[in-house]
């Protein structure tokens, strides 16, 4: 925001939930608030990373009543009811949705509730293109929620490509980046945590942070532990929960490897964890960025990720960290063992990986992108 402009009054929606969408849309709303704008997070319960006060944030609860009469409670237009409510009692002037089903379709259905006029920027995350974007009984509706937004924002060159090979909406999707608050994630002594958990001096920490969906492909990664630890003493540390927990558990019960698993669970300090890490795997079969490689990187920490989707606009291969074909699981651990056995390289890769972060996702860089949309949408500033 310059002298000249005015501050804007924002609303957001996000699914609140764990996730990088969440933490993206709620990190981009504390900092936009700390620029001196008004932010509106209008969702259906208060985004996880939102607890405590913030100035100029308002945290509005979308309710959804479920009548005997419905089948399914209508979220979606109980959503755009409250958009809609808040865009007129609040004066908005964006709207900003992450997701473009059910949340870039809801806003559009507020504005034409509103009162008045109001912007809209969409930004697309992942699942909803590269799951549901194959989804007949979903398509038409995404292609819609796209081509009404104002602008569209894709979190990597990836994801904006494969929504153009998807669904060919006739409008521009724009890359926007994710970002890391690097007061947040930073390098870090942790060597108290090395001993809570027993990791000994000698020993490599290997280190995975996700949801243990499917998608995420976690059996790889313990795997790829399994031929790194036959060559040299190293943990793997699996934080987070989800449905392929147990068959992770499952996978390593009775191995010579399962005692140097820590599987911590969710966590709420995980800053802390990825500064105790050597290197963060991410060996996604769909990932459209992987923002836990940033956390990663912020905390000086190079990433192995598999080439797909956005990693390797993140992991920039034999610089700071290295990308493998899915599954390729030896490939991975030869990469792995080499590095960490390399302390010159190792060093100068933990350098780049924080230059990365510095220079291609800083918050202030990012958030000043999605600032310049949303004057170039917002009614009264066009
Ligand atoms: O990866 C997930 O399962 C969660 C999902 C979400 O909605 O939060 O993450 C997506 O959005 C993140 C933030 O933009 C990206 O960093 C993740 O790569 C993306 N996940 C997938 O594409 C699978």
């Amino acid at each position: 925001m310059t002298d000249n402009q005015k501050k804007l009054k924002i609303g957001i929606t996000c699914y609140p939930t764990v996730g990088g969408s969440g933490i993206i849309a709620t990190e981009l709303g504390k900092q936009l608030a700390q620029k001196g704008h008004e932010i509106h997070f209008i969702t259906s319960s208060m985004p996880f990373r939102l607890k405590g006060f913030y100035q100029s944030i308002t945290y509005h609860e979308v309710e959804v009543n479920n009548y005997s009469v419905f089948q399914y409670a209508p979220y979606d237009i109980a959503l755009a009811n409250k958009i809609a409510e808040v865009i007129d009692e609040e004066q908005l002037d964006v709207l900003h949705m992450h997701y473009a089903i059910p949340h870039a379709v809801c806003a559009i259905l507020a504005r034409d509730m509103a009162k008045r006029d109001v912007g809209i920027v969409t930004t697309l995350h992942g699942t909803d293109i590269t799951v549901l974007g194959v989804d007949s009984s979903l398509k038409g509706a995404i292609r819609y929620g796209i081509e009404k937004s104002d602008v569209v924002t894709a979190v990597s060159n990836s994801l904006a490509n494969q929504t153009n090979d998807l669904l060919a909406p006739d409008r521009e999707i724009q890359t926007v980046y994710n970002f890391i608050d690097t007061t947040d994630y930073f390098p870090q002594d942790v060597s108290h945590l090395r001993k809570i958990l027993g990791i000994g001096p000698d020993e490599k920490v290997l280190l995975h942070v996700s949801n243990f969906r499917k998608v995420k492909r976690v059996q790889d990664i313990v795997k790829t532990f399994s031929y790194v630890r036959k060559q040299m003493p190293c943990k793997l540390v699996l934080v987070g929960d989800g449905p392929e927990r147990h068959p992770i558990l499952e996978q390593a019960k009775g191995t010579d490897y399962e005692q140097d698993i820590l599987f911590l669970g969710k966590q709420e300090n995980v800053a802390e964890l990825y500064a105790l890490a050597d290197l963060f795997l991410l060996m996604s079969e769909k990932e459209s960025f992987g923002l836990v490689l940033l956390e990663a990187m912020a905390c000086g920490v190079p990433c192995i990720g598999t080439d797909i989707g956005g990693i390797p606009e993140v992991i920039s291969h034999g610089s700071n960290g290295y990308v493998v074909p899915k599954g390729a699981v030896e490939r991975a651990a030869l990469l792995i063992v080499e590095l960490l056995t390399n302390e010159k390289k190792y060093k100068e890769f933990q350098q780049n990986a924080l230059k990365t972060v510095a220079n291609t996702f800083n918050n202030d860089q990012i958030i000043s992108q999605y600032e310049a949309l949303y004057y170039q949408v917002a009614p009264d500033e066009r």
